[in-house]
């Protein structure tokens, strides 16, 4: 009878132990136990073939187990259940939900490939405050002040009084760079420049560029056309040939305008078709020349004794030809469509 009662404890207060607060179940085994026919109940009519010495005890145990079980039980329905007890079973067959993984945007994409590309030739990159001023984004660059791109309207004044732009280019952060810093050096600036332009395919206010700047003793046009082919066959493919046609811009002399041989047609002439470069056989992707030495005059150099060439691109013209886009605003639409597939 005590191995019962014993064998009883032990089973009634793990089924307790483990059924859910508040749930039917623990009505069930109070039934099951307590109840009119339960099995505590039973064990309290059996005592009568117990022998009589052994009565005292074995009606103590009984109870004492009674008292216990109806105390899980009244601890286990008074018991709020928590979240984790209400909450049904996890279904592990269900599909996963799969997490939202952001990208690179493919305006810093291109930065950063072109970026590397540069730093892997042994130049440093640098960059410098997006408002500027009169004198960095148009003086130290020797463009005059009767030049079109200085009028108000071609330019987004921060104030006229303290002469402050959003910069049209990247360049000043160069003339600022060799204020502080001596030759030789080989630097890349990335950034952000503003154009009053009126947007539509290929044209927007807003746009980023790549600038590079070489100067030291001795630096010639060959340096700038090696460099650059390098960057041109590294970006767009082993076989692309490179053209250099003669340019102006006020910051360097001489200056050309650099193509490369057509990407999609392989710069076949006459291939009326091509949707690429429509039959030229030539893509634009820079301008670029030997720094004006009205430039180094400046920020303090000494003209007759250095040397540089500097280089300019528009990153959206790279990732445009590069990736075969056909809008400028879809960059900056911010069309989970379109930059999903970078
Ligand atoms: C310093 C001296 C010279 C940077 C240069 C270009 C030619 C050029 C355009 C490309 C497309 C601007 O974004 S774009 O519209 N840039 O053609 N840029 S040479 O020359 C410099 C820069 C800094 C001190």
């Amino acid at each position: 009878m005590k191995d019962r009662i014993k064998v009883i404890t032990e089973e009634a207060l793990k089924e307790i132990g483990a059924c859910r607060a508040g749930e039917d179940t623990v009505e069930a085994l109070r039934v099951k136990y307590l109840g009119r026919k339960g099995i505590i109940t039973e064990l309290f009519k059996q005592i009568g073939s117990v022998p009589a010495e052994d009565k005292p005890e074995i009606g103590k145990l009984i109870n004492i187990l009674k008292e216990s079980v109806t105390r899980s039980l009244d601890e286990k329905s008074l018991l709020v259940p928590s979240a984790e007890e209400k909450a049904p079973p996890i279904d592990v067959t269900l599909p996963g939900e799969s997490g939202h993984i952001g990208r690179i945007h493919p305006i810093t994409r291109t930065i950063d490939e072109i970026n590397s590309l540069f730093v892997s030739l042994g130049f440093r990159i640098v960059e410098g405050p997006e408002i500027e001023t009169e004198h960095y984004n148009f003086e130290t660059l020797n463009i005059p002040l009767e030049h079109p791109s200085r009028d108000a309207f071609d330019t987004f004044y921060v104030s006229f009084e303290k002469k402050t732009l959003l910069r049209s280019h990247t360049s000043p952060v160069q003339t600022r760079f060799m204020e502080k810093n001596r030759p030789p050096f080989a630097i890349v600036v990335p950034g952000r420049v503003f154009r009053p332009d009126a947007t539509d395919a290929s044209h927007s206010f807003m746009f980023h560029q790549v600038e590079g700047l070489v100067v030291g003793q001795d630096i010639k046009f060959s340096d700038l056309k090696g460099t650059l082919t390098t960057f041109a066959r590294q970006m767009f493919g082993k076989e692309v040939r490179m053209r250099f046609r003669p340019s102006f811009f006020p910051f360097t002399e001489p200056s050309a305008e650099v193509d490369i041989s057509c990407i999609v047609c392989g710069g076949k002439a006459g291939e009326k078709r091509c949707s690429m470069c429509g039959g030229k056989g030539w893509l634009e992707i820079m301008g670029a020349g030997m720094v004006n030495p009205k430039v180094f005059e400046a920020v303090g150099y000494n003209p007759e004794k250095v040397t540089g060439f500097a280089f300019g691109m528009g990153v959206e013209r790279i990732a445009i030809l590069k990736y075969g886009i056909n809008d400028i605003r879809l960059f900056f639409e911010n069309d989970l469509r379109f930059l999903r597939q970078f």
